[in-house]
């Protein structure tokens, strides 16, 4: 286990569940990056996230993270959605396999073109299983998903148990951003109860009450995006949202 993944999970113990903030390097510009950063930093934001499916603009988004660098103390971690979202100077790597593809470049095969980038950039890999749930999401048509109905819990129940028999220690459950609607708690329920590893949710979060549910089901980081890129009064929202699942029983 390298630094990021010990980080994660000690700060994990301390709090009932992380944020992750995701910055898409597409949608917000370096200066404004910082600024939203360094105000999700303060906030407590535990890490940000940098890339998407959409976010395909290699020297841009090694820019926003050279430059967030130098300005946040929380880990940079990569969210590729492809080859080019492995860039120099982030943390660490969300070293993922979409497992729902029907498409094998995003199972394994982007994965072995972009490793000797991750090796070369000293990314420490967190290997993890991106799930994504429901349809009409870009992270859905990109990754060419045939994605898990959202009352299917089993099935993504399933997906995460094969996920640790394969010795991933992360799992993303992914509605996809701006998603309409975001995972479940009975999806998260059933996937807390057969997976050990650190649990991931993420799509169309944006109010305290589902971060609770999402949270109290078993979830130890939520992803938050699109709210901040888009709605108003969002800070505020994000500290109601991170003040509230600070210590939510599970
Ligand atoms: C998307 O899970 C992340 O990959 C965040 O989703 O943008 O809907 O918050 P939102």
């Amino acid at each position: 286990m390298g630094k990021i993944e010990e980080y994660l999970h000690a700060s994990r113990k301390k709090k009932s569940a992380l944020i992750f903030v995701l910055i898409d390097s597409e949608v917000s510009k370096i200066r404004e990056s910082v600024t939203l950063a360094k105000s999700v930093e303060k906030i407590g934001a535990s890490a940000i996230l940098v890339g998407g499916s959409s976010a395909t603009d290699q020297i841009e988004m090694a820019q926003v993270v050279k430059t967030l660098k130098k300005s946040i103390k929380i880990p940079i971690i990569l969210f590729p959605g492809n080859v080019t979202g492995v860039v120099p100077q982030a943390d660490a790597i969300l070293f993922s396999s979409l497992l729902n593809s029907e498409n094998p470049y995003y199972i394994t095969q982007a994965q072995a073109l972009g490793a000797p980038s991750v090796l070369k950039f000293g990314l420490e890999p967190l290997p993890t299983a991106y799930i994504i749930i429901g349809e009409g999401t870009t992270a859905w048509f990109v990754g060419a998903a045939r994605a898990i109905p959202f009352d299917k819990a089993g099935i993504a129940a399933a997906y995460s148990l094969a996920a640790q028999f394969l010795g991933m220690r992360f799992v993303y459950l992914e509605a996809g951003s701006g998603a309409k609607q975001s995972v479940k708690p009975e999806m998260v329920r059933a996937v807390r109860k057969v997976f050990k590893g650190f649990l991931i949710v993420g799509g169309g979060i944006r109010d305290v009450n589902t971060a609770k549910e999402i949270v109290a089901a078993g979830a130890d980081a939520l992803v938050i995006g699109t709210m901040l890129e888009r709605e108003g009064n969002s800070l505020k929202r994000l500290a109601e949202i991170a003040n509230s699942i600070k210590n939510i029983k599970k």
